[in-house]
């Protein structure tokens, strides 16, 4: 079992110690290289090498932010001559100006490895048939997947996001057993399938699904893994890390293993910079450790997370992250009160009659915040009567109220009435300021 159990028992199998041991001399080496980039030139300057004797020495080194990203475009990071690069990907941003990450050769070869690390973690193996039903492109979760799950040795099916019923003809004709697919995705084609009378527990291969690229609940796992009759394994990453194969949960599905000895992970309070205190939530900050062409410092995230305390019972010594919370942007204030998107998720997607998508609707009347849920029921609630809705209604008001503390409006739509989007979900319309 236990070498059977890692694809690269390296890197995976070793001591605490000897991790971060590696993380020093790499973080030295990712110091030495970025000093070439125009951006870090004049900010490294002062840093000395020897002073770098423990991961933590990393808090002597500047932050790296979004904004940082943007101004140097399209070339400031590099630290390499252009024509030692063999890709860049170019993240159209969720928000706002668009941001470059460029790869080497052997930045991607590192990046297919860690990738089929991610995979082989799960239980696939060579002789699994995948399919990515993630859009290809710029995007980096399609080809990130696909050449990570090609090195592992899986037939892979680049099928690329949308035309559900080709999706699932092609899960038929070849087997699938694996799958790449955005949560809200994955909820989509639950009706599809459902409208076509397919049940994938009978009449599909599926056993594994990776879910990631967006924030979604637990309760959406549960969803996922009990209609499609397959063990769900949330997956993150983000472009300027790469993109996916940064942090994945392993067989225990406990948290996500972030892969330490190629991103040196710090948890920080956003406003003050300051390292949290261990296991409390906090902006996720990561230095890349094996990049060799565009080396990263001390990136801050945006996402919200926790270092999950304890060792996981398989082993590996890289610590896990908790579910991410969300990007800073993706929280809003309603009335004064704090609110995340994801805790709408959780209530509506525990309650059966809840369907498979819903959005949040702000507006601004009379000077008095607004906040709109509209949510799809499934298709057997529609056709019932209006008491029955009527309570639903209510009991959705309610749940919320006790989640979030505010009281939202709660309007029931249709089954797929609600606009979709082949990439990521848009979950929230804020018009407050339009
Ligand atoms: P963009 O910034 O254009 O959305 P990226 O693909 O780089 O492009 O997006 C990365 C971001 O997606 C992460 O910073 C995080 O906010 C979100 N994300 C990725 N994976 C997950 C996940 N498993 N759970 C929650 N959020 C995720
Ligand atoms: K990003
Ligand atoms: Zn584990």
């Amino acid at each position: 079992q236990a070498e059977e159990s890692y694809w690269d028992a390296k890197h995976e199998a070793l001591s605490r110690d000897g991790l971060e041991a590696l993380q020093v001399d790499r973080l030295r080496e990712t110091v030495r290289r970025a000093r070439r980039a125009p951006f870090y030139r004049e900010r490294l300057q002062e840093i000395s090498l020897e002073d770098i004797r423990s991961p933590q020495d990393v808090a002597h080194l500047p932050f790296t932010t979004k904004q940082d990203l943007r101004d140097a475009y399209p070339y400031g990071f590099l630290c390499q001559p252009k024509d030692r690069f063999v890709r860049l990907h170019v993240s159209s941003g969720t928000t706002g100006q668009a941001t470059a990450v460029f790869y080497t050769r052997k930045d991607l070869d590192t990046w297919a490895d860690l990738m089929a690390r991610c995979l082989y973690m799960t239980g696939a193996r060579p002789g699994d048939t995948f399919q990515n039903l993630t859009g290809y492109g710029l995007f980096t979760g399609g080809l990130g997947f696909h050449y990570g799950a090609e090195r592992l040795g899986m037939l892979t099916i680049p099928s690329g996001a949308g035309n559900s019923k080709r999706q699932i003809q092609l899960m038929k004709d070849f087997d699938t057993t694996v799958i790449h697919i955005i949560p809200s995705y994955a909820l989509r084609l639950m009706d599809v399938m459902q409208e076509l009378g397919l049940d994938p527990k009978r009449d599909l291969s599926l056993r594994i699904a990776y879910l990631g690229a967006e924030p979604y609940s637990e309760e959406v796992r549960s969803r996922v893994e009990a209609f499609y009759g397959v063990k769900v394994f949330n997956s993150y990453g983000l472009s300027e890390m790469n993109g996916p194969g940064v942090a994945f949960e392993c067989r225990f599905q406990n948290g996500l293993h972030i892969w330490e000895d190629a991103y040196l992970v710090e948890i920080v309070d956003p406003d003050t910079l300051e390292p949290v205190p261990e296991g409390r939530l906090g902006e996720l900050v990561l230095t890349t450790l094996t990049r060799e062409g565009m080396p990263l410092i001390r990136y801050r995230t945006k996402d919200l997370t926790r270092i999950l305390p304890g060792d996981c019972p398989c082993g590996r010594p890289h610590r896990r992250l908790d579910r991410i919370q969300g990007r800073s942007d993706d929280m809003f204030i309603l009335k004064g009160v704090n609110i995340f998107p994801i805790q709408v998720e959780q209530v509506l997607m525990a309650i059966p009659e809840v369907g498979n998508n819903y959005r949040i609707v702000l507006d601004r009347q009379n000077n008095v915040d607004t906040m709109t849920v509209e949510v799809e029921v499934t298709d057997k609630i529609f056709v019932e009567d209006m008491r029955h809705l009527q309570r639903i209604r209510n009991r959705i008001t309610k749940e919320l109220k006790s989640e979030l503390l505010v009281t939202p409006a709660v309007s029931l739509v249709e089954p797929h009435s609600l606009p979709k989007n082949d990439g990521k979900a848009v979950r929230l319309i804020d018009r407050r300021n339009l």
